[in-house]
């Protein structure tokens, strides 16, 4: 066991203390008040602690988690969570530097208020700009190589970040019917976000694949306002077309299908839980793994956003 999330009410039950845990405050819509996100792989593995990140890793992959308290980050001229978010990620790339697990592949991130103005601007913005910040800072590329993300809106508590980094980089992959996010115009932020559509990871056997989280953005524009039955379909399309850029990336015939892929699924409203799920279910099938949670997407018009994972 390399890692775990728990999702709801962060009740820990029996987590072993030599797994690095992240607790994520998105109330979970059905079946118990708290799952568990499990990450696994072959081992032999090694658990440490650098700064405030907790990790555990394997030869080849890396699996870390850190929160950071928002009144813990020094006021200056940029907002409290904007250095909170540049801090966490300036510890995280210390250490995959250490490690020498260069490559983020994925990084999920968490934290209050994602849609509320404050110290001038929108939180996300501010986020956007402290993980841009980190990112050049630690001599990284902030277009192209760079991770499968999702940032969410959460209930409560500190900003909480986990991820899983990798030796051998992974393949960026992008959506043919999405602008890039890292090109998104100015009218989104002046920083713009830092993440690909997908990351695959060829370097395990089988490949590894993490579909970021995925909304009804067509080009650079928000479609369906208020239409939460229509903005999953349109996720759906979106990640269609990434799995099918996935496939023309990987070697000798894999494939990535819809119904063979985990999902978290992130609605803004719970009311609109059942007509959600029926979407989703249409897609993906009765059996592939679906967890719903509430949480806020990061545009405010958004009312849900879909992240895949398979290999
Ligand atoms: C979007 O496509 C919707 O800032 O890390 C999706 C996945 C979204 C990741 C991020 C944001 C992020 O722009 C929002």
């Amino acid at each position: 066991m390399l890692g775990i999330a728990i999702l709801g009410d962060g009740d820990a039950g029996l987590v072993p203390p030599a797994i690095p845990t992240a607790r994520i405050a998105t109330p979970v819509l059905e079946g118990p008040q708290s799952m568990c996100e499990i990450w696994r792989t072959r081992g032999p593995l090694e658990t440490g602690l650098r700064g405030r990140v907790r990790y555990r890793c394997s030869d080849t992959m890396l699996f870390g988690a850190l929160e950071i308290g928002e009144g813990a980050v020094p006021v200056g001229g940029a907002s409290r969570l904007q250095h909170a978010t540049e801090a966490a990620y300036r510890e995280v790339f210390g250490l995959l530097d250490e490690k020498g697990y260069r490559a983020l592949f994925r990084a999920w991130n968490y934290f209050p208020g994602i849609n509320d103005e404050a110290d001038g601007s929108e939180r996300y913005r501010q986020f956007n700009a402290g993980r841009q910040e980190a990112f050049r800072a630690g001599g990284r590329s902030t277009t192209g190589h760079v991770p499968a993300a999702c940032a969410l809106g959460t209930a409560g508590g500190p900003f909480t970040l986990y991820f899983l980094a990798l030796r051998e980089a992974p393949v960026a992959i992008e959506n043919p019917r999405q602008v890039c996010a890292y090109h998104y115009p100015q009218q989104y932020g002046p920083r713009s976000p830092t993440f690909a559509r997908a990351s695959l990871a060829l370097s395990e056997a089988p490949p590894v694949l993490f579909v970021s989280g995925t909304a009804s953005i067509v080009g650079h524009r928000t479609l369906h306002p208020a239409d939460v039955v229509a903005q999953t379909e349109e996720s759906f399309r979106n990640i269609a077309a990434v799995l099918a850029e996935a496939g023309r990336v990987a070697p000798d015939g894999t494939r990535f299908g819809l119904r063979d892929l985990s999902y978290k699924v992130y609605v803004r409203h719970p009311a609109d839980l059942g007509a959600v799920r029926a979407g989703v279910r249409e897609h993906v099938g009765s059996e592939a793994p679906v967890v719903f949670v509430q949480a806020d997407v990061c545009r405010a018009d958004l009312l849900v956003e879909i992240e895949a994972s398979g290999g």
